[in-house]
Parts: structure tokens; sequence; C-alpha cells
């Protein structure tokens, strides 16, 4: 059983207590006392935003950037942007060129096999119709053959 202590009729939290070779010490600050759970930094992509590390308290919901918490940080400050999309029209796969890879892909989503959703869909639908279909398709095909270029 931890002894209770008061100071002035003022009893003093238990988290606020330190016992030490039989002298009482007494923490200033309760927050000093956090419960931190740590958070592992995520990288973002082009789809969802990402976090760097963190160690948030399940007590008074404070978040800080070291494990001491020391250095209280704002929820904004944990988020890292989405990734600027800057892959160019067919070219899904991000290698600079349309290729037979991105063909398959635009193939599995006509056939309904593996459909393109988001920034993928708006990069295969290379006429931007709203649709991707066999004249995206035609279009990439024309492009990798160098028959016209779509850029
Ligand atoms: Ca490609
Ligand atoms: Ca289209
Ligand atoms: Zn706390």
């Amino acid at each position: 059983m931890f002894p209770k202590v008061t100071v002035n009729g003022e009893a003093i939290p238990e988290a606020q207590v330190v016992w030490e070779e039989g002298i009482v010490f007494i923490t200033a600050d309760i927050e000093a006392v956090h419960d931190l759970t740590k958070t592992e930094a995520k990288k973002p992509t082009i789809t969802e935003t990402g976090n760097i590390e963190y160690w948030s308290c399940s007590g008074c919901g404070k978040l800080f950037s070291d494990d001491a918490a020391k250095n209280e940080i704002s929820p904004d400050d944990v988020i890292l942007e989405k990734l600027v999309d800057t892959r160019k029209k067919g070219d899904l796969n991000n290698n600079g060129k349309i290729d037979a890879s991105d063909l398959l892909q635009v193939k599995s989503h006509i056939k309904k096999v593996k459909p393109l959703e988001g920034e993928d869909f708006k990069i295969a639908d290379v006429d931007d119709n709203g649709a991707i279909n066999a004249a995206d398709l035609l279009k990439m095909k024309a492009h990798m053959k160098g028959v016209s270029y779509l850029w």
C-alpha cells in the first residue's frame, strides 16, 4: 500500500510522489507522467497520407515527437501529405513509357478482372471521356508503336 502524502492538508496524487531512501519527492507537474504509445512512421503514397514517427498519450491525448514526451506536437505536424501523381497518360506503372505491362492493366480493367480506381483510372482514361475502353487501349498501342503519340 502506497502511503498517502498530504501537503497543507491537500492530498498529492500518487503519480506525483517519489520515495527515495526515506525522502519524499513531490514532482511539480502531473503532466510529466504520460502513458505513451508509439506510432511508426508511414511513407505517403499517391492515394494515402503518411505520418512521421510519434508518441501519443492515452491519458491526456497529447502527441510528442520523442519517447520522453519532451516535445509536444500538433496532429497536423505528424501528417505527411500525399505524393503528387506525376505519371503521364497511360503510364500506369510509372516507368516513363507505355509498355505491355500498362496495356495489361487496362485490359484487366476492361475485362473487369482488376478494375482501376482513383488516380489509376484517370491515367488509364487517355482520351478523358470518363470511361476506360478499347479506344483508350488503341491510343496506348498507337503510342507504343510510335504511330501516334499521346505525349
Ligand atoms: Ca509504363
Ligand atoms: Ca476513355
Ligand atoms: Zn499525458
